[in-house]
């Protein structure tokens, strides 16, 4: 199969790397937004994300002329759809962004043309996309209903790579790739070879979408496991790090690492499309984001409790004057990222529920979020927080904070991950 033109709908996390990604390899890549302001940022050579590495990528690729950006869809030889696949409340997936997507596809194609579905999505979706599409062009015939001899070939391959690594992970991890034909993956595998050094294992694409689920439903799971075993530990009076440090020295254990809870738009989704496909079935997979989300509120009575041992041992004091400094906002360690993260959310609920200064150290961020109310949220650097505060909460393993020596750190400290004990 021939791809002279690329597209690629939706240019965030993903769609943006892998636009510039196809594009660096000399390959004529347009890719789609509906937010203007993004298109043009991409049109100016610059980006509206942060990742490692991707500005360079898309200046080049776009000065070259091999990568442009634009609000409506125009013809191309393959689309990779990579839009967002949020919940909605109750956990149930929206599909909106992929109808819309696969719709607007829809009006450019032509016989001959793939489709692949990137984004995570619920078992089923794949499918869902071409009867979208076919309901757009009745002169095309489309896979979920003319098979092999269909005009377009369709087919999901998940995205899996890692924020912080993504162009590096683009490249090198293996893609799993599930046509709803057996062409569909042949033509789909012959598009990521052209930019992919890993493996393209081939499956059908329900198979496909549960296995991207069933990835990180296997990390959730895990999580809470060490998440569930670090408040046990808490209970019994065990170094839960020490302790799984011990027990991965089991040939065949290993365990991750517990938190503050999950966050992220991945991890804390995706399990979530099971248990709604599957609610009588997906019990441990239900039990598990529940555990890691009711981790935050864990956290937080440890907060309650050392707040009330600042009382007893002074009890001239109110709780209005006990200071409360929490490290770290991000999701996870050393990003800018704040969105759907329990340590934010801790320190959001703190501002609500707790009387007295509550600090927030941040080194990853220049702009007071907005999310948080500045009336009872203070940003401070490390080592105010460090001399000032009353106590400190460790709520990300930043690296600045990972420098500290905690040893000489004498004050309370509630540590959701495992800093102060190392
Ligand atoms: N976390 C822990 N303990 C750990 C590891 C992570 O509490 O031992 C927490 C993090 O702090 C964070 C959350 O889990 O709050 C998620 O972080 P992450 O690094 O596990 O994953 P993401 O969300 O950045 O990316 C994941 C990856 N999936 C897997 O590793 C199976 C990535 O490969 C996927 O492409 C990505 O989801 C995605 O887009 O689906």
């Amino acid at each position: 199969m021939k791809f002279d033109r690329i597209g690629v709908v939706g240019l965030g996390y993903i769609g943006l790397p892998t636009a510039a990604v196809f594009a660096s390899r000399k390959l004529q890549v347009t890719g789609f937004d509906t937010n203007r302001k993004v298109v043009d940022i991409i049109n100016s050579g610059a980006i509206h994300i942060v990742e490692p590495g991707l500005e360079d990528v898309v200046h080049e690729a776009s000065a070259n002329g091999y990568l442009r950006a634009s609000a409506t869809p125009e013809p191309a030889d393959a689309f990779l759809i990579a839009v967002p696949t949020p919940f909605r409340e109750g956990h149930t997936p929206d599909l909106a962004y992929v109808e819309a997507a696969a719709k607007s596809v829809a009006t450019v194609l032509k016989a001959g043309d793939l489709v692949v579905l990137e984004s995570t999505s619920p078992v089923g979706t794949t499918e869902q996309v071409s009867a979208w599409m076919a309901a757009v062009r009745p002169d095309l015939t489309f896979p979920h209903s003319a098979g092999e001899a269909s005009d377009i070939r369709v087919a999901h391959c998940p995205e899996r790579v890692l924020p912080g690594n993504i162009l590096r992970e683009l490249v090198e991890n293996d893609r799993v790739i599930g046509g709803i034909t057996p062409k569909c993956s042949a033509a789909a595998a012959a598009l990521y070879k052209l930019v992919v050094s890993g493996e393209c294992v081939i499956t059908d694409a329900r198979t496909a979408e549960m296995c991207k689920l069933t990835e990180n439903s296997f990390r959730d799971v895990n999580i809470a496991f060490a998440n569930e075993l670090s408040i046990i530990c808490d209970q019994l009076g065990i170094d839960v790090w020490e302790l799984i440090r011990l027990a991965n020295r089991h040939p065949r254990v290993n365990i991750l690492q517990p938190g503050p809870g999950v966050g992220g738009h991945c991890i804390a989704v995706d399990p979530w499309f099971i248990v709604s496909q599957s609610p009588e079935l997906a019990r441990l997979i239900r039990t598990a984001r529940e555990i890691n989300d009711g981790k935050p509120r864990w956290v937080l009575d440890k907060i309650s409790q050392k707040v009330g041992e600042c009382l007893s041992r002074d009890p001239a004091r109110t709780t209005r004057q006990v200071t409360i400094a929490c490290l770290g906002a991000a999701f996870k360690a050393d990003i800018d990222d704040l969105r759907e993260s329990p340590s934010l959310g801790i320190v959001k609920h703190l501002g609500h529920s707790h009387p007295g200064p509550v600090w927030l150290v941040e080194p990853n961020i220049h702009e007071f979020p907005s999310m948080l109310d500045p009336e009872r949220i203070e940003l401070v650097d490390v080592e105010k927080a460090l001399s000032e505060a009353d106590i400190l909460v460790i709520l990300v393993d930043h690296t600045p904070f990972k420098a500290i020596d905690w040893s000489k750190v004498d004050k309370p400290i509630v540590d959701a991950k495992g800093l102060s004990r190392r």
